[in-house]
């Protein structure tokens, strides 16, 4: 960007109050000035993008579209200060009028449309495909609502909405004029044209995709991509005649009908719910795409046969795979292609990541249900499977139980992974642990047709987002140290190993985190009430509440340190803060007990005059982007423990790492990586490994109950979430919990190995308590996870993928 004059800056501030509000800067309310000065940069940013929409006619380079139900992205006017290399002379510029650039940009709403993991990496990926300069659009669903904000009521979680626009959205632009029409039901005609058959949907519901354009700013090179959300509007105006003669309700209701296909992002992560509406939802934004994809090229006049030299688009898990049948159907029925034609396209321009082995996570469709809803869409996912069929044939003979195994439709249902595995050009984990377990296990016998297709690419993160943003005390210590080239090349954060022992360095950092650790307590005793000591050891767990990542192995552990407190064993335990934050779907009844049982419990602890000495439990409510933004940089104990197996990444475990926490974690997803880049011993492993744990599964689990018995200390606090000591007149609430450990569900004990990894787990925070009070040893540890993180930055990651898949330049 340009250097823009900092009394510029402020006129235009002045002028855009006056024009848009009609107000001053003595008057502005802080929403107004949040909007006002949002409304600058935003002026700023479209004088870029206009240029480059404009250039985007003549473009003939290769576009990427990258399609997922979520994007996780946070505020924005920080971030796109920082890319725009604007915010040093806003900041001064409005110290000047007075006014505190922090203060103003906690009037943003969190821009909430997403889970977790999926939708936070999406967001990460566009900042990373601006940055190198790649074309790149994001496209999605303009959720009216985000994610549910979390109350905690008592100790219990409860879902309040998130009306994220209420306000509006400053960065959005709608554009009408790019509008599609969207069908659903009715049913299949034919009718002849110049001697070919025509298929056409008759009596079909017709909802309308406008699009609303969200500008993506490179970091520092004046590159505009763009997120393209889209909303579903009602082509009918309200029946007059029905609105006049009295029925106002009636008269409404087809059109909120229709724009209930926007309204509302699912909650749930990681466990799929056959939902007529979600498949609605599904099929909506996928197809708005694919028309404006096809619609785009006509009108670039490239023939839709070279699609593939000009077009990626890449499946975010399965939620967009209707894109493929859809994509197929517009151009077979609408462009006039041959099957054999549109199949050759569609074979060569998608890929689909996978981002979980869970089963209860797959999709599948009932073929009842797709069928009504999409007939022609289902006719044309028919014929793909049936040619799938043929090939599978060719390898596995007549073997039913595979071909049902591996085929697009089986026993009444469409499995979408199934049609990824078979349409797309490359099929990729997020892990090189989770691509092995794609490859040996979960899709061994499509990975044995096709090996050439399955590829590896280790997830990453923004580091302008989780360190210049986030940490600038830390991210001004390192440029100071090692100057600034990281923010280009983030391997020569290697540069910082030299520093590691150096005692000046290690003090200096120190400093910063024990600032960090300040601000925080300070939040946290503005948020809940409570004071916590900067001289802690903060541990923390944030991430979605799921039994597979164990935040209750987190919580047992606790409960045993205070036990231990209590009965005169705790002198060697050094104070810790533990700070969780979690979200659980609103429909998963144990994970939102596991919410209630770490509140009950830290009632307990931080109430107990002895035990709180050594030990407080925070849960921080309605954790998100920007909570996470104020924890991380603080934290000197990352937890990263999931059961071996069954992460298939992990991105927060990269955010700590960059911030200089030590992880305590299992063998699971991006953990390995971290091993063999920092060295084992500047990380703490503990519990099974995935193996293990998979043989486990096969074999039984009758060793956690062998544990409970032979180990009386664990047995105690065990017994503890049953005989009334955590909450004395609910006595039954926990035992939930308490039989799934022992009893297990489905007869396997313990089903997330919490009994069978306690005890390493235990040994191993003894471990790092040990070490955290010799800080020359602590300090260098952090520092060369800080040096040898480079390699998470998702700028790597979106290099490699275009290396490996999408050959974007
Ligand atoms: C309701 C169906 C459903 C199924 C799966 C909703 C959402 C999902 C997502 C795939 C869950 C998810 O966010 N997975 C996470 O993806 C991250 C990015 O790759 C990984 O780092 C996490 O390990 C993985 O759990």
């Amino acid at each position: 960007m340009d250097f823009i004059e900092k009394e510029h800056i402020k006129h235009e501030i002045g002028k855009t109050l006056q024009r848009n509000f009609a107000t001053t800067l003595q008057d502005a309310t802080k929403k107004q000035l949040y909007k006002a000065i949002s409304l600058t940069v935003r002026n700023h940013i479209n004088e870029l993008w206009a240029k480059q929409r404009d250039e985007a006619a003549d473009n003939q380079e290769k576009t990427l579209y990258y399609m997922s139900f979520e994007f996780l992205v946070g505020r924005l006017l920080n971030n796109n200060l920082l890319n725009m290399n604007l915010t040093k002379v806003y900041k001064s510029a409005l110290e000047d009028l007075g006014i505190s650039l922090d203060d103003i940009s906690e009037i943003e709403p969190d821009a909430g449309l997403g889970n977790g993991g999926l939708g936070r990496l999406a967001a990460c990926f566009m900042d990373s495909l601006a940055t190198l300069n790649f074309n790149a659009y994001g496209c999605g669903i303009r959720y009216e609502y985000g994610l549910f904000k979390q109350k905690i009521v008592e100790g219990y979680q409860i879902e309040m909405p998130d009306p994220w626009l209420e306000d509006g959205c400053i960065w959005e632009i709608e554009r009408p004029e790019e509008q599609v029409e969207v069908k659903f039901g009715g049913t299949i005609d034919t009718y002849w044209e110049k001697g070919k058959m025509k298929v056409y949907l008759k009596d079909a519901n017709t909802v309308l995709g406008v699009p609303y354009d969200i500008p993506v700013v490179g970091y520092n090179n004046g590159k505009v991509n763009m997120l393209r959300l889209w909303s579903a509007r009602s082509p009918q105006y309200i029946d007059m005649n029905l609105f006049s003669s009295g029925s106002y309700a009636k008269a409404v209701e087809e059109k909120e009908l229709a724009e209930v296909l926007s309204k509302v992002l699912y909650p749930e992560d990681n466990h799929y719910e056959g939902k007529l509406l979600r498949l609605k939802q599904q099929y909506f934004f996928t197809s708005s795409t694919m028309q404006w994809i096809v619609r785009d090229l006509k009108l670039k006049g490239i023939d839709l046969l070279d699609m593939p030299k000009y077009v990626q688009i890449h499946i975010n898990d399965t939620h967009p795979a209707i894109s493929i049948p859809e994509l197929m159907r517009i151009l077979l029925d609408e462009q006039g292609l041959a099957w054999d034609d549109a199949y050759g396209i569609v074979s060569k321009v998608f890929a689909y990541t996978n981002h979980t082995v869970l089963g209860e996570a797959l999709e599948r469709w009932p073929q009842t249900m797709f069928k009504e809803l999409l007939p022609r869409v289902y006719q044309v996912l028919e014929e793909l499977h049936r040619r799938n069929e043929e090939r599978l044939k060719k390898t596995y003979g007549e073997d039913w139980g595979k071909l049902n195994y591996m085929n697009i439709m089986a026993h009444g249902f469409i499995s979408m992974a199934n049609l990824c595995l078979a349409t797309c050009s490359a099929i990729n984990g997020v892990s090189a642990l989770h691509t092995n377990i794609l490859k040996d296990d979960v899709f061994k016998d499509y990975y044995k047709m096709t090996p050439y297709k399955f590829k590896n690419v280790t997830n990453g993160i923004t580091f302008r987002r989780w360190l210049n943003l986030s940490n600038p005390r830390l991210y001004n210590l390192i440029a100071d140290t090692i100057g600034d080239d990281f923010n280009k090349n983030p391997l020569e954060l290697k540069k910082l190993e030299k520093f590691a022992e150096d005692k000046a360095f290690a003090e200096k950092f120190a400093e910063v985190k024990h600032k960090n650790k300040e601000d925080l307590a300070a939040y946290i005793k503005k948020e809940n009430g409570i004071i916590i000591d900067p001289n802690s050891i903060f541990d923390v767990q944030i991430k979605r509440l799921h039994e597979y990542k164990r935040q209750l192995l987190n919580l047992i552990h606790v409960l045993y340190l205070y036990h231990q407190i209590k009965s005169g064993n705790g002198d060697d335990i050094y104070p810790h803060t533990f700070i969780f934050g979690a979200k659980a779907a609103p429909g998963y009844t144990r994970a939102k007990l596991i919410i209630k049982l770490i509140n009950s419990v830290a009632d307990i602890i931080n109430n107990d005059p002895l035990a709180s000495e050594k030990i407080k439990i925070i849960f921080v409510e309605n954790y998100g982007v920007t909570i996470a933004q104020k924890i991380i940089p603080a934290t000197d104990i990352s937890e990263q423990i999931s059961t071996a197996g069954k992460e298939a990444s992990g991105t927060s475990n990269m955010k700590f790492m960059l911030n200089g926490a030590l992880t305590i974690g299992t063998l699971d997803g991006a953990n390995v990586e971290m091993r063999e880049l920092v060295g084992k011993n500047n990380i703490y492993i503990f519990g099974l490994k995935s193996d293990e744990v998979k043989r486990i599964y096969q074999t039984g689990n009758q060793e956690s109950k062998q544990i409970y018995s032979s180990n009386s200390t664990l047995r105690a606090v065990l017994d503890s979430l049953i005989d009334g000591s955590i909450e004395n007149d609910k006595i039954s609430l926990f035992n939930e919990i308490y039989q799934s450990l022992l009893f297990g569900d489905n007869n396997l004990p313990d089903p997330y190995m919490v009994i069978r990894d306690f005890d390493s787990y235990a040994t191993t925070h003894k471990k790092m308590w040990n070490d955290y009070q010799k800080p020359e040893i602590w300090n260098k540890k952090a520092i060369l996870n800080i040096a040898n993180c480079g390699h998470f930055s998702s700028d790597r990651c979106i290099e490699e993928y275009n290396a490996k898949i999408w050959r974007l330049r």
